[in-house]
C-alpha cells in the first residue's frame, strides 16, 4: 500500500499544482501537498517549532483536548506497557496486556506535520517483550521494528505524522494475534492542520474480541485460548476492555442539545464491528477514520485494525445503547454500552418510554451480587441468600423476557413460575435438564394448557444455572430449595445435548 502511494506521487503532484494547498507551509519550507480534498492533504508542514510538547494521554472513554496550535511541534509521547489482571465481566478476570494499564490503550492526539518522539516503556513486571505499530506512521512496520522492548527496558523512535486521520496502534510482537487478543491496541488521532470543528463532547470507544478457556461469564481468572482465537470463536466481544466498561454507572454521559464526536476503534484481532447506537442516527461518519464523511448513517462498519468517527447531535433524553449489531455479540458476548443523555423531553421528536428493561436484560441491573456469590463459592462459604441475590440478577437477564420479572409469565404464551404446580412437581434434576435442553410439548401449569417451546439455555454457565434456579425456587411463594454448581455440572455431563443447544 505504502509503495503504491509513492508510485502515484508525480501524477497527484501535477494535479495539486492546479489548486491551492489548504494550509500553506511557512515560507521557504519544502512540503508535499497532493490534492485539495477539503483538509485531507498529506503533508510535511516543515520542521517543528518551539519547545517540545509532552502529549496528554487519556484512558478511554476520555479524549485529550483539541489541539489549538497553528504550527508543527515536536511532541513527546510516553507510553508504558503493563500486563495487568482486570475484570472482563462480573466475577471474571483476565490477564490483559495493555498500553498504559487499561484496554484500550491511551488515546494519543497530535497535529498533522508534528514530529512525534515516541518513548515506549515495558514495565519490569512484564513477562513478555512488546512493541508498537502505529498505523499513523509512514515507515516500515509502523515503528514496530524500532520499538521492540524487553521487560524493564525502554525504546525510542521518531516519526513525522504526514497524514491526518484516526489510526489504530497495536503491539506487533509474535504471536501478533495473541498480543492483540490480550488487549494491546489503542487510537492515535492526527488532527488536520486547521483542527476539527468544535463539538461539545468527545468520547473514545474501542471494540475488541477476547478468547478464554472458560465459556462466557465462567467465573474466576480465565486464561487465553489460542485455539478459539485461531477459530475466530470469540468468548467475549466488548467495548473498552470489559463487559461493564460502559454500562450502569460507567455509562457515557451527555446532555440534550449537545453535539458529540465519538472516536470508534476496533482492535479485533478478528472481528469486524457493525457499530450502531440504538436510537441515534449518526449525522456524520468519517468511515475508516479518513478525511471524507458520509451523512445520515445508521450502522458503520469498523474493520479490525481500523477506526471511524461519528458526529451527532442529541435531541432527546434517554439511554442510547451502543452495540455491535452482530447481535449475539451484543447480548451474549458483552458488546453493549450506554450513552445516558439528560435534559428536557421533546415530545415532538419522541414520545415514548425509555429503557426497555427486557431488551437490555441484566445490563440495567447491578451485576455485583453475581461476583459476590462467585467469590463466596470459591471460599467455600456460599449462602442461600447470596445465591438468591445473584440468581435474581441473572434471571432478569435471561428468563424474565418470557416468564416476566414477577414470575407470572404471559397468559397463553409463557407459563408462570410463581406458585406453579408444574414446577413444584419437577425434581431438581428435571428442572436442570429443562434449562439445559429446553422444554416443549403440551404441559399444564395451574390449570392452563401450554403447548409451546422453551429454547435451551445451555449457554449459561453451571454457576449461573444453579443461582437462577435457586432464586426461582425461593421466590414468589415457591416451596424453596437450593441447587449447587456441582449438581448442574454432573447433570450437564450426563445429559445428551438437544438439537440446537449451544456448547
Ligand atoms: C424464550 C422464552 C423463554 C425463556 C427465555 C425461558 N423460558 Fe421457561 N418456558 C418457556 C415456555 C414457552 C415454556 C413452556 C414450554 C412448553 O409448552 O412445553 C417454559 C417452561 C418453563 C418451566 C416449566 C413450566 C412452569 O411454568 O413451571 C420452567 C420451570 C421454566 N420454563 C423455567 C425457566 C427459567 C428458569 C428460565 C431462565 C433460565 C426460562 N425458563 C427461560 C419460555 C421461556
Ligand atoms: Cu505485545
Amino acid at each position: 500500500m505504502r509503495m503504491h502511494r509513492y508510485a502515484m506521487f508525480p501524477l497527484l503532484l501535477a494535479a495539486a499544482c492546479a489548486q491551492p494547498a489548504p494550509t500553506p507551509p511557512p515560507e521557504g519550507e519544502k512540503s508535499v501537498f497532493l490534492e485539495d480534498t477539503g483538509g485531507s492533504a498529506k503533508g510535511d508542514l516543515g520542521p517543528p517549532q518551539g519547545e517540545p510538547i509532552q502529549a496528554v494521554l487519556t484512558h478511554a472513554p476520555e479524549v485529550p483536548p483539541p489541539i489549538t496550535r497553528k504550527t508543527p511541534a515536536k511532541v513527546i509521547v510516553d507510553l508504558e506497557v503493563k500486563e495487568v489482571e482486570l475484570p472482563i465481566a462480573e466475577g471474571v478476570n483476565y490477564m490483559f496486556w495493555t498500553f498504559g494499564g487499561k484496554v484500550p490503550g491511551q488515546f494519543i492526539r497530535v497535529r498533522q506535520g508534528d514530529t512525534v518522539e515516541f518513548h515506549l516503556k515495558n514495565h519490569p513486571d512484564s513477562k513478555m517483550p512488546h512493541n508498537i505499530d502505529l498505523h499513523a506512521v509512514t515507515g516500515p512496520g509502523g515503528g514496530a521494528a524500532s520499538s521492540f522492548t524487553a521487560p524493564g527496558h525502554k525504546s525510542q523512535f521518531t516519526f513525522k505524522a504526514l497524514n491526518r486521520g484516526l489510526y489504530v496502534y497495536h503491539c506487533a510482537v509474535a504471536p501478533v494475534g495473541m498480543h492483540v487478543a490480550n488487549g494491546m491496541y489503542g487510537l492515535i488521532l492526527v488532527e488536520p492542520p486547521e483542527g476539527l470543528p468544535k463539538v461539545d463532547r468527545e468520547m473514545y470507544v474501542m471494540q475488541g474480541d477476547f478468547y478464554t478457556v472458560g465459556k462466557y461469564r465462567e467465573k474466576g481468572l480465565q486464561p487465553f485460548d489460542m485455539q478459539k482465537a485461531i477459530d475466530e470463536n470469540a468468548t467475549y466481544v466488548v467495548f473498552n476492555g470489559s463487559e461493564g466498561a460502559l454500562v450502569g454507572d460507567n455509562a457515557l454521559k451527555a446532555k440534550v442539545g449537545e453535539t458529540v464526536r465519538m472516536y470508534i476503534g476496533n482492535g479485533g484481532p478478528n472481528l469486524i464491528s457493525s457499530f450502531h447506537v440504538i436510537g441515534e442516527i449518526f449525522d456524520k461518519v468519517y468511515p475508516e477514520g479518513g478525511s471524507r464523511f458520509q451523512e445520515n448513517v445508521q450502522t458503520t462498519l469498523v474493520p479490525a485494525g481500523g477506526a471511524a468517527w461519528a458526529e451527532f447531535k442529541l435531541e432527546v433524553p434517554g439511554t442510547y445503547v451502543l452495540v455491535d449489531h452482530s447481535l449475539f455479540r451484543a447480548f451474549n458476548k458483552g458488546a453493549l454500552g450506554m450513552l445516558k443523555v439528560d435534559g428536557p423531553e421533546d415530545k415532538t421528536v419522541y414520545t415514548g418510554k425509555e429503557v426497555d428493561e427486557i431488551y437490555l436484560g441484566d445490563k440495567v441491573s447491578d451485576p455485583a451480587p453475581v461476583g459476590v456469590a462467585a467469590k463466596s463459592r470459591k471460599a467455600g462459604e456460599l449462602t442461600l441468600e447470596e445465591q438468591v441475590a445473584a440468581g435474581k440478577v441473572l434471571y432478569q437477564g435471561t428468563c424474565s423476557a418470557c416468564h416476566r420479572d414477577n414470575g407470572e409469565g404471559v397468559p397463553g404464551a409463557f407459563p408462570p413460575l410463581a406458585k406453579a404446580d408444574y414446577l413444584a412437581k419437577m425434581s431438581q434434576e428435571q428442572l436442570i435438564v429443562a434449562i439445559l435442553n429446553g422444554l416443549e410439548g403440551e404441559i399444564t401449569v395451574n390449570g392452563t394448557v401450554y403447548n409451546s417451546v422453551m429454547p435451551p439455555q445451555s449457554h449459561l454457565a453451571d454457576e449461573d444455572i444453579a443461582n437462577i434456579l435457586t432464586y426461582v425456587l425461593n421466590s414468589w411463594g415457591n416451596a424453596g430449595g437450593q441447587i449447587s454448581v456441582e449438581q448442574v455440572k454432573a447433570i450437564r455431563a450426563k445429559t445428551p445435548r438437544a438439537v440446537g443447544a449451544g456448547h
